[in-house]
C-alpha cells in the first residue's frame, strides 16, 4: 500500500488553551510541538497561527515567525501547510497576504461558504478563485477543504475553469456542524464522489477523529490529525500533546502494515 501521510493540525483557530491546555500558540512552543509530531510520524503540519495575545491571526509576520522556528527545529523539515481559512470572519485580504509573500509548499483551500458552528464561514466564489489563482502562479500546492459533498463539485469545476491543477488534494473535513458528519457511510460517499487519480486525506472532528482515520488508513487514504480538530485522547480524557495523537496513528498504521510517509516521501506523493 502507498505510504500514510499523517497531517498534525497543531493549533487551529478555533481551539483554546482552556479547551486543552497543552495547545501551542507561541512560534516557540509551536515549533517544539511540530518537532514532536515529526518524531512521531506527521509529514505535513497545517498551520494557523496567533498574535501575541493568543488570538487567533492571519498577519503575515506571525506567519513568517511561526514558519522559521519550525523550519529551524524540525529535522527533517515537514511540509508546512499554511491555512487561508484561518478563523470564521478574517479579511480576505489578509487570508490572501501569507500565500503571496511566504510561498509555502502547500496552503488549504476552502472552496464554499457555510454554517461552522454557530458562525458563517464565508468563502464567496470570486475569492476563492483568487485565492486558487495565486496558489497556481506561485506553485504553493492547495489542499481543498471539502466539508460537505456538494463542494466536491465546486472543486471540479475549479479545475475545469483551469484553477486547479491534476491531482487535486482533498481533505475531507467531517463532523463540523454545516457539513457532513463523520460516519463511515459518509466518508465512503465522498472517496466515490472524488475521482480515481486524485489523492484525499480525512479529518474527523472530535469523536470522529479516530474511527475515520483507521479508515482512512484501511482505505489508502491518508490521515489529519491533532488539536485543530480533536483535543480528546478518548472520551473525557485529554491529550497530552498533539504528538500522542500522531503517534497513536503510526502505531495502528504499522499494525496494519501501512508505512508512514516521511516529509520527503509525501512531497513526492503530493507532486511538490
Ligand atoms: N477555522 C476554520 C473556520 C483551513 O484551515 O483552511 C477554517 C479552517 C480551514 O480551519
Ligand atoms: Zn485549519
Amino acid at each position: 500500500m502507498n505510504p500514510l501521510i499523517i497531517t498534525a493540525a497543531i493549533t487551529g483557530a478555533e481551539t483554546t488553551k482552556k479547551m486543552n491546555p497543552n495547545l501551542p500558540t507561541t512560534p516557540e512552543e509551536q515549533a517544539l510541538d511540530a518537532k514532536a509530531c515529526v518524531t512521531a510520524g506527521a509529514a505535513i503540519i497545517h498551520l494557523h497561527v496567533r498574535d501575541d495575545k493568543g488570538s487567533p491571526s492571519q498577519n503575515l509576520e506571525d506567519f513568517r515567525e511561526s514558519m522559521e522556528a519550525i523550519r529551524e527545529t524540525c529535522d527533517p523539515k515537514p511540509i508546512i501547510q499554511i491555512s487561508t481559512g484561518g478563523a470564521v470572519g478574517a479579511p480576505m485580504e489578509e487570508r490572501i497576504r501569507p500565500i503571496v509573500e511566504l510561498k509555502p509548499e502547500m496552503a488549504s483551500l476552502n472552496v464554499a461558504s457555510m454554517n461552522f458552528g454557530d458562525e458563517v464561514f464565508l468563502n464567496e466564489p470570486k475569492d476563492v478563485k483568487r485565492l486558487a489563482k495565486h496558489m497556481q502562479e506561485l506553485n504553493v500546492v492547495p489542499e481543498v477543504e471539502v466539508y460537505d459533498a456538494g463542494h466536491i463539485d465546486i472543486v471540479k469545476r475549479l479545475f475545469k475553469e483551469g484553477l486547479l491543477k491534476k491531482p487535486i488534494h482533498y481533505q475531507f473535513v467531517l463532523g463540523v456542524l454545516g457539513g457532513m458528519m463523520g460516519e463511515p457511510r459518509n466518508l465512503e460517499f465522498m472517496i466515490e464522489s472524488i475521482d480515481p487519480d486524485d489523492t484525499w486525506a480525512v479529518a474527523g472532528i472530535g469523536r470522529y477523529e479516530l474511527p475515520l482515520a483507521i479508515l482512512a488508513i484501511e482505505k489508502g487514504g491518508f490521515v489529519r490529525v491533532g488539536f485543530e480538530d480533536n483535543v480528546y485522547y478518548e472520551k473525557d480524557v485529554l491529550a497530552d500533546s498533539n504528538a500522542q495523537l500522531v503517534a497513536r496513528v503510526t502505531r495502528i498504521a504499522d499494525e496494519m502494515s501501512r508505512p508512514v510517509a516521511t516529509p520527503d516521501e509525501a512531497r513526492s506523493l503530493l507532486g511538490l
